[in-house]
Order: C-alpha cells, then structure tokens, then sequence
C-alpha cells in the first residue's frame, strides 16, 4: 500500500482483519519500522479521535510525530490555481504541500467537504493535491467523500461483537442541526459493501446518497421497518447530496433519533457512532449510556485500523 484513502486500498479484508488482531494483540512489535521516520498530520479540521488515535498509532510504530492545525498558526492557504493572491491567503497550496512533504516521511490529510462545489469535493481536489505533490505516501484523516479510518474502526469492531456470519447492519441517517458531510455515510456504506453483511441504509427523502456508495445497499424509507431484526444500527447525520440541494440542511425530524422506542424493535442491537455526537438529537442518553452502546470500544478501535494503515504504509517505503 503507498496511499490510503478508501476500502480499495487495503486489499482482501480478510486479511486486513487479521493484521488487525495482531496490531491490538501486540502493539509494540513493530517498534522499529517506524524508527527515525517522520509521520506528518495535517488538519485543515477540528478533530479529537482521529488526531489522537492516530498519533498514538504512529507512536506504537516507534515514528516521530508532527501535527499541523492549519487554521491555528499556519499561514492562509490558497487552494484554487490562478488566482491573484490579493486577499487574506498568505501562502499557495502548491508550495506548502511539497515544504511539507520534504519534512516527513508519511502525510494524514483531514479536509472536509466544503459545500461551495459539488464536483470539487467528490473530485477530492484538496486531498489529490497532496497525492501529486508531496511525493510521500499520502492517508485520508477523513477527506470530502469518504473515512476510511472511521470505517476500518467500525469493520473491526462489528467484527468483535457480531454473534452470526451475516448480521444485519442499518444505518441511519439522524437529526443535527448542521450541514455535515457524506464521508462517514459514504465511506462506512464502501465498507459495509465490502462484506458478506445485510446491510439497510434508512433516511429521509432527499437524503439519497451517491449510488457509488449505496452499492448492493438495499435502501428503506421506512425507519421502523429498517431497524427490524437489526443487529447494529449506526447512526450518522449527513447534509442532502443530491442537485439541487448539495450541502443543504433538508430536516431536523426528531422522529429519527435513535431511542428506546426504535432499539426495541431491533434483535438486541447495538448501537455505533462515530462521535462527536450530539445526545438527543441523533440519540437518546438512554441509548448511548445502555450496555449495548458500543462508541467507546468503536472510538478506541480507531488506534488499530490507524496502527494497520501506518505499518501497510511503512512496510511499502522502500
Ligand atoms: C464530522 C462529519 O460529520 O464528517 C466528523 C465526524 C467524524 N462531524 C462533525 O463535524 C460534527
Ligand atoms: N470520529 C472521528 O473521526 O472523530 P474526530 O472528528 O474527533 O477525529
């Protein structure tokens, strides 16, 4: 693997399961593959898991660690080519990004979808910049369209709670007062698609996702019908994708928070987040705080996928 920004680029997941038993069995044996090599993290986002897990990652590998917020202390990127710089952008992406290839050895991009251009973010301008320029082996920290990282997590740890071959996953949109991105969604439907799961995807209208990502997803509007027999239900908000509402808040029907109401129809299952989460407005306390909560084992799952990625990545250096 050199770059890492969805579920095609791990290979046979059977496998990459497997590795990832072995990174949470023993995470300090591979100390000295990342020996005297550099792991740079770029944020042009706020995050707590992702920044933390996977710094903690490369740490277990034995590299050195450097994180940039670009938004704090960093000089105001320009990112369209072409433009007379005569505003508040201080530096052009295009020499920033190869700088800060030549500091490291290893580059995790977060850069969320933006909203002020459909085809710009599912292009992945930002992220594919950093790809043609930095000449170092690029990872998504979570990009316009997809989190591979939140989606490994969440792979590994169904795999860990699933008690039959083929559990019925469900996700569901729900309630949030702002626009969010499609990537958590997209990435964790690529991911679900990738398995031998029943998997549901249930929203509101004018919720559709991209049909790349929906897959073999069987799509149900009807949420109560959705969470029968479920074994997880994932919750996640997502702005509309579809024209002419890209980015657009649509609803805010608390009739899809995830409660009591809805679990009791499900077959006893789980609950999954990718946090941050707002509490009763995408799920009650009393689910999130219920035994069959599992957001913290999922968040701390976030460490191992991160850990597997980084030693894929450190192994191919050459
Ligand atoms: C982000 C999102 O929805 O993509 C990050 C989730 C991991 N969430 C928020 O901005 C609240
Ligand atoms: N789930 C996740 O990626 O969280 P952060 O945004 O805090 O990194």
């Amino acid at each position: 693997m050199r770059h890492f920004t969805s579920v095609h680029d791990v290979g046979d997941l059977h496998n990459a399961l497997q590795k990832a038993k072995q990174v949470k069995e023993n995470p300090y044996a591979d100390q000295k593959l990342g020996k005297n090599k550099t792991l740079l993290m770029i944020f042009f986002n706020s995050s707590l898991r992702t920044r933390l897990s996977t710094q903690k990652a490369g740490l277990n590998l034995g590299m050195n660690v450097i994180v940039l917020d670009i938004n704090q202390g960093a000089w105001k990127l320009e990112t369209e080519r072409g433009v007379v710089m005569d505003g508040d952008k201080a530096e052009h992406i295009l020499e920033a990004i190869p700088v800060m290839g030549s500091y490291c050895d290893v580059i995790g991009v977060r850069s969320f979808a933006q909203f002020k251009s459909k085809a710009d973010d599912y292009n992945e301008v930002i992220l594919n910049q950093f790809i043609k320029y930095s000449g170092k082996p690029v990872f998504s920290m979570e990009a316009a369209t997809r989190h591979p990282l939140q989606s490994f997590a969440d792979l590994i740890t169904i795999e860990e709670y699933k008690s039959c071959d083929r559990p019925k996953v469900v996700l569901t949109w729900a309630p949030h007062p702002n626009a969010l991105p499609q990537a958590v969604p997209n990435s964790f439907a690529e991911w679900m698609n990738a398995t031998n799961y029943e998997f549901v995807i249930t929203h509101p209208e004018g919720y559709e996702l991209d049909e790349q990502f929906v897959g073999n997803a069987t799509v149900e509007y009807d949420k109560e019908k959705a969470y029968q027999g479920a074994h997880f239900i994932y919750a996640k908000n997502w702005a509309a994708y579809r024209d002419p509402n890209y980015g657009k808040v649509l609803s805010t029907d608390r009739s899809w928070t995830v409660d009591t109401r809805k679990m009791a129809l499900t077959n006893d299952a789980y609950f999954m987040h990718c946090l941050p989460v707002r509490r009763n407005m995408i799920v009650t306390d009393e689910v999130i705080e219920s035994p069959r909560s599992i957001v913290i084992p999922e968040a701390a799952n976030r460490v191992v996928a991160a850990q597997v990625v980084l030693k894929e990545i450190l192994t191919h250096l050459g």
